[in-house]
């Protein structure tokens, strides 16, 4: 038999290896915050392990700042369901026009701890939120952490819920603009893409964000002085797919795709917790006033907020709600 010459077998290679490549497909990705944050991070760790478990065959590219829905934050969701993007990395409150039962995740003061969290993101409660998002036209692949909402402003210290009275807000989604004025503030809804020069330019006093998440990696502290962690809402990330995309896989690469953005997710939670643990002295190094309310101080936050919870915990009924709270109960509260 005669050998392959090696320029032959060189040749073979080359073509398969540009076949291989020509191949794999890529795929579209919409974020909305900035490219240092966690979501980023998360999403181009999915792109990375899919492409290793496809060996090669679908690769990832991520578009942060909802550039492909023209800044609109809350249409992603909408878009992923249709078809137009084939996947998303979004936080539950931005899916709320779509799904209201998404504000759950949300309600204020609902978890104590990680534990709790943990418990609900990663346990059977978070499925019933998979049923109805799969009857939009999107899969949820995994679930990963925005974080327990912190809030900044330029005014005052906040340390008790009259601290709030007349501060005008920035705020994501419309349960927080029923949670601001439950305290007494005025909510303005605004894009997240919008308001760091809101802030820069006093057209809002402050927000609220996550600190390992967002509020670190985009620098907010540079335009906001006073920061409090009273932890009033939680609020987790998910990675999506069209289910359009979905359905035309084969089994194997769905599993692929599956454990490539568990592992993903995994990751995301773990650098978004290292980072919100070390980030209150961080920022305090950066010249922002952090003010940590005692227990006291949360429970009259908590009761303040309480209309809001109830009139969210009705949108989104009492079967789910009801399924959050035993998996909650069930957690030690430390
Ligand atoms: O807009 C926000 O505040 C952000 C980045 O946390 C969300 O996408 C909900």
């Amino acid at each position: 038999m005669k050998l392959i010459s090696k320029a032959a077998l060189a040749t073979i290679l080359a073509t398969s290896a540009f076949l291989g490549a020509a191949h794999a497909e890529t795929l579209r990705l919409s974020h909305n915050t900035g490219d240092t944050t966690t979501w980023h991070k998360g999403a181009e760790k999915f792109g990375e392990l899919l492409s290793d478990k496809t060996d090669g065959n679908y690769d990832v590219r991520v578009f942060p700042n909802a550039q492909l829905s023209g800044g609109d934050q809350m249409k992603q969701a909408e878009m992923v369901g249709r078809g137009a993007l084939d996947l998303v990395v979004t936080s539950a409150i931005n899916v709320t026009p779509l799904v209201p039962e998404m504000a759950v995740f949300s309600l204020p003061y609902l978890y104590a701890n990680y534990d709790q969290v943990d418990a609900t993101t990663q346990g059977e409660p978070a499925k019933l939120l998979e049923n109805i998002l799969r009857d939009k036209g999107i899969e949820v692949l995994a679930w990963g952490e925005n974080g327990f909402r912190e809030v900044t402003n330029n005014v005052r210290p906040i340390k008790t819920p009259e601290d709030m009275k007349g501060l005008n807000m920035r705020v994501a989604g419309p349960m927080y603009i029923d949670v601001m004025n439950a305290l007494g503030a005025n909510p303005q809804q605004m894009q997240w893409g919008e308001t760091i020069t809101a802030l820069q330019q006093g057209v809002v006093d402050g927000q609220e964000n996550p600190i390992g998440a967002v509020i670190i990696p985009q620098q907010v502290f540079e335009v906001q002085k006073h920061l409090t962690a009273w932890h009033y809402s939680y609020d987790p990330i998910f990675l999506g797919v069209s289910s359009e995309v979905w359905a035309d896989l084969d089994a194997d690469t769905q599993e692929q795709m599956r454990a490539a953005a568990t592992e993903a997710m995994e990751y995301q939670r773990e650098i978004t917790r290292k980072g919100t643990a070390e980030g209150v002295a961080f920022l305090r190094d950066k010249g922002m006033e952090v003010y940590e309310p005692s227990d006291e101080e949360l429970t009259a936050f908590r009761e303040a907020t309480k209309p809001a919870f109830d009139t969210w915990a009705a949108k989104v009924g009492t079967d789910i709600v009801g399924s959050f709270q035993d998996a909650i109960a069930a957690t030690p509260a430390n």
